[in-house]
């Protein structure tokens, strides 16, 4: 089988995909090492402060008793060119004499970008990039590390189930309006972001459980499913952000199960919370004269506590106040063909978002917006 050199720039992003759940806030990164037109070595980023995907990758060769000298590597971003939680890249691609390095895209991470391919160029090394059509296909890979990156703040994806009609469902009522395999597409979504959102009332009344019980095939549905085989992925729970600001959720809620979560509240409700969950579990953030919290306040908290990625899962009034506030990166509807007739139905909000995609999973209809 003869391989091109897209195949292997988009292998990058598949073996990328092995850390993902694991590694924020640092980006995914996958690479793999290509002589005489044979892979011989791959890698990922596998967790946070852990080896970069090119030392993954040069090892993965070497261990197999080949030499990377004269190989050239494909990586699907910039070799870093800082001493982080690891040395430089670029270095060790330097004193192990590869030829060529391929990059699909340049390291946003302002520490880094164009400095890697400055200094393997300096070192002799022959340095290229992705095609940009190849670019633009997977432009999405990295924009929540982008936007993490450059400005501190998560990036913000809202979801919604509705039927054609556009209604989410019945007032204080817990009810699924999506299909089965959809949910899974919902742990897909939830293993790729690193916390996942909801308001109190969503809590009272459907108890969610917000957690990754399997990492299911339509995880690559909407952006993996050109890779060529599946990545081998551990699941893990998000981090679960609840907002409380009455102090009305009950402290047996599914999401209160382990220490994985954190409570917002307000200054009248913080001591009493406290006192049940434990200082850690509790984040006081004021409120505004509407008695809603002051969501670029709590974003830029977030942000500063190292939360790359938020998934907001609502409800109504939460996904309505996240949209108010214009903070939203990406939305994503499940529209299922079925309609509920009844006169306390809950409307899907209207927004001005620009559809990116859609796609079908069983009979539902998913549609990613963005560009509020
Ligand atoms: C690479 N290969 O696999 C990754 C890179 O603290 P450190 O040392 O882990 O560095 C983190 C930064 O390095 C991160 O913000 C991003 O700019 C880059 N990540 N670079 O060459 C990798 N994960
Ligand atoms: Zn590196």
């Amino acid at each position: 089988m003869k391989f091109y050199r897209d195949d292997f720039f988009r292998r990058t992003l598949f073996l990328a995909l092995c850390g993902r759940g694991h590694v924020s806030p640092n980006p995914e990164v996958g690479c793999v090492i290509v002589k005489d037109k044979k892979i011989i070595g791959e890698g990922w980023h596998p967790y946070y402060g852990g080896p970069h995907a090119e030392v993954q990758a040069i090892q993965n060769a070497e261990n197999q008793g080949y030499c990377v000298a004269g190989a050239c590597v494909f990586v699907s971003l910039e070799p870093c060119a800082h001493t982080g939680k690891t040395p430089p890249c670029v270095e060790m691609l330097i004193q192990k004499k590869v030829s060529e390095v391929c990059i699909f895209f340049l390291d946003p991470n302002p520490l880094v970008s164009g400095k890697g391919v400055q200094i393997l160029k300096n070192a002799g090394i022959l340095v290229s990039f992705a095609s940009s059509n190849l670019q633009n296909e997977y432009s999405f890979f990295y924009e929540p590390f982008q936007k993490y990156i450059t400005t501190h703040i998560p990036f913000i994806t809202g979801k919604i189930a509705k039927t054609k009609n556009g209604e989410m469902g019945i007032i204080g009522e817990n009810m699924r309006i999506s299909g089965d395999e959809t949910q899974k597409f919902t742990y897909g979504l939830r293993q790729k972001h690193d916390a996942i959102l909801v308001g109190a009332h969503t809590i009272l009344v459907d108890n969610p459980h917000l957690g990754v019980r399997e990492i299911p095939k339509y995880y690559e549905e909407y952006e993996e499913n050109t890779l060529p085989f599946l990545p081998q992925k551990v699941p893990r729970d998000p981090l679960r952000l609840i907002m409380d600001p009455h102090g009305i959720c009950p402290h047996n809620a599914q999401v209160f199960r382990d220490e994985n979560f954190l409570l917002i509240t307000e200054k009248t409700q913080k001591v009493s919370a406290e006192k049940y969950f434990g200082k850690s579990h509790i984040l006081e953030i004021p409120v505004q004269k509407n008695n809603s919290f002051s969501l670029p306040v709590l974003l830029q908290i977030l942000g500063e506590k190292k939360i790359a990625s938020i998934l907001v899962e609502g409800g109504e009034k939460t996904i309505q106040s996240f949209f108010q506030a214009n903070v939203f990166d990406e939305f994503i509807e499940y529209e299922s063909p079925n309609i509920i007739i009844h006169k306390n139905v809950i409307p899907a909000p209207i927004h001005s978002g620009k559809l990116w995609k859609t796609f079908f999973i069983g009979m539902d209809a998913i549609k990613i917006w963005k560009d509020f």
